[in-house]
């Protein structure tokens, strides 16, 4: 398995929108794989296939080390995965962004999601994904559709954000060189 580099905003790879996925073969679950490892070496709870430089409809995630590093591994791969129903009621949680390095902002979404999907196997799978689930899965699935969390915030935070986002890469980029 093998740590990806991961992609940082601005960048247009972020704004495109994802191709599904034929079949979940061999070559497929070797990416998800490198895809759980990237995540969990950069300490995220999920991760979209645009964010390592891939235009497949896949996502990762594992909500459940948020807090606990000791806690068991419990990761969730998904591939072309569609919301088929959304909760009225709706939840603020500050997002943060692997992409998007150290900046965070509230963003209101739907408290509960019904996700259809492809698992690691091709097996068609549902989930009934609440509390943080619910907020990371529809993370992801914006990525797949080109959007980020800071779509859904006002225009000033973002643009703010967007600045430091954009100065914390060039500083990457001198670093590697
Ligand atoms: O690691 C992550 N934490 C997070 C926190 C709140 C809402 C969404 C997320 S997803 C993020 C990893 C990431 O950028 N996934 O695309
Ligand atoms: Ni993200």
């Amino acid at each position: 398995m093998t740590v990806l580099p991961l992609v940082i905003a601005p960048d247009p790879i972020l704004k495109k929108k994802s191709k599904a996925v034929d079949v979940v073969d061999d070559v497929v679950r070797a990416f998800m794989d490198d895809m759980l490892e990237t995540m969990y070496d950069s300490e995220g709870i999920g991760l979209a296939a645009n964010q390592v430089g891939d235009l497949r409809r896949i996502l990762v995630m594992d909500v459940a080390q948020r807090e606990d590093d000791s806690a068991a591994k419990e990761p969730i791969a998904m591939a072309n995965p569609a919301i088929t129903w959304s909760s009225e009621e709706l939840n603020v949680y500050q997002e943060g962004c692997l992409s998007i390095p150290d900046q965070y902002a509230d963003v209101e979404r739907p408290a509960e999601v019904k996700v259809t999907y492809l698992d690691r196997d091709g097996k068609e799978q549902h989930v009934h994904a609440t509390g943080i689930l619910a907020t990371c899965v529809q993370h992801e699935i914006d990525h797949l559709n080109g959007v980020l969390f800071t779509d859904h915030i006002s225009a000033l935070k973002r643009s703010i954000i967007m600045k430091k986002s954009s100065k914390i890469k060039k500083a990457r980029a001198a670093d590697d060189s």
